[in-house]
């Protein structure tokens, strides 16, 4: 199968939109950023298998038409990349709200009579070379018990096909885990009692765990918010935007100031956008100023740092028409 898999281009493709095009509350396809380390890989539909091995009863292998056959999912939550794992503490802000469609990972483990694992590895048909290091695949691996829950094997996004970018024909996600963990192209699931050494689950991706310091796969979404727009309302800015992570936002400020945001307000919090790992919109009026600012906290006590980390404080300048309006 994997000879009739196409790679394009054979660098690290990356795309983004603004945080301004990021207002409607579930994010089009057209909008979504894009991230392929060995670049985009083009897997024909009818050549499409996935393989389902390792600690299990009953190896199998599933084409498209088998896997659209079991019952299906539709999740709407949020799809984060971690940035890059070179430079991990740069924010980049690249996030969307997803409308997901797809088979839970539970019925087609259930299928190959899966063991309890516990650890189940991910690989896709994309190969190339990231970081001077040639890989035959990209690999990750994930907590059985997580995947079991929550994990979907997506067939669409937005309501269409997955387009090549996003993974086309299937890709792994797992709702409330960062971006790197969802597997586009997905070609094969095995289940297994340890982590695999790869560039891309023991080397890169880690990060030290609060309090221990033990290094860790990047996993949890951190808590996070983005600004998305900024009006004049009477004398004040009126900033809104959107607020999620692993465990539930509980509130947002938002500042304003000269060059660096304060003077903090509480803004309004929305309910989710589609459910518990949608995200959530946040609105509120400050001070005039030329730069604004937002910061989530969530129910596990973590704060958005103000600045020096990936998910720092998302400040904006303010368009100098709003700030004037004269
Ligand atoms: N097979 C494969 N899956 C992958 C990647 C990749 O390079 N290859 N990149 C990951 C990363 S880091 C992110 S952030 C998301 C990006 O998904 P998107 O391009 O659909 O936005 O895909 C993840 N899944
Ligand atoms: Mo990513």
């Amino acid at each position: 199968m994997a000879s009739a898999v196409r790679m394009s281009p054979s660098a690290t493709t990356k795309w983004q939109p603004a945080p301004a095009a990021l207002t409607a509350p579930t994010t089009a396809v057209e909008d979504l950023y894009v991230i392929g380390h060995f670049g985009i890989a083009h897997v024909p539909a009818d050549s499409w298998r996935l393989r389902v091995g390792g600690l299990v009863d009953r190896p199998l292998e599933l084409d498209l038409a088998q896997l659209r056959a079991l019952p299906s999912v539709t999740v709407t939550a949020v799809l984060e990349c971690y940035g890059n794992p070179l430079d991990p503490d740069v924010p980049t802000r690249r996030a969307g709200n997803v409308v997901w469609r797809g088979t839970p990972v539970a019925a087609v483990l259930e299928l190959a009579g899966a063991s309890d694992g516990p650890i189940l590895w991910a690989e896709g048909y994309d190969a190339g070379v990231f970081d001077g290091t040639r890989c035959g695949e990209y690999l990750k691996d994930l907590p059985m018990d997580v995947v079991r829950e929550r994990g979907v094997l997506a067939y669409e996004m937005d309501g269409a096909p997955l387009t090549a970018e996003h993974g086309h024909p299937v890709r792994l996600f797992v709702p409330g885990y960062f971006g790197t963990n969802n597997v586009k192209w997905l070609r094969a699931l095995t289940v297994a009692d340890r982590r695999p050494e790869h560039l891309f689950t023991t080397t890169l991706y880690q990060r030290a765990t609060p309090g221990t310091g033990a290094l860790a796969p990047v996993r949890d979404l951190d808590v996070a918010s983005l600004v998305t727009a900024v009006r004049l309302d009477g004398d004040g800015l009126h900033v809104a935007g959107w607020a999620w992570g692993s465990s539930a936002v509980v509130g947002v400020e938002v500042g304003s100031g000269p060059d660096e945001p304060r003077d903090w307000v509480d803004a309004a919090l929305d309910t989710p956008v589609g459910g518990e790992h949608g995200w959530r919109a946040f609105a509120a009026t400050v001070r005039p100023g030329t730069v604004v600012g937002a910061r989530a906290r969530d129910a596990a006590g973590r704060r958005q740092p103000l600045r020096g980390a990936r998910n720092a404080c998302h400040v904006v300048a303010v368009d100098p028409e709003f700030a004037d309006p004269g």
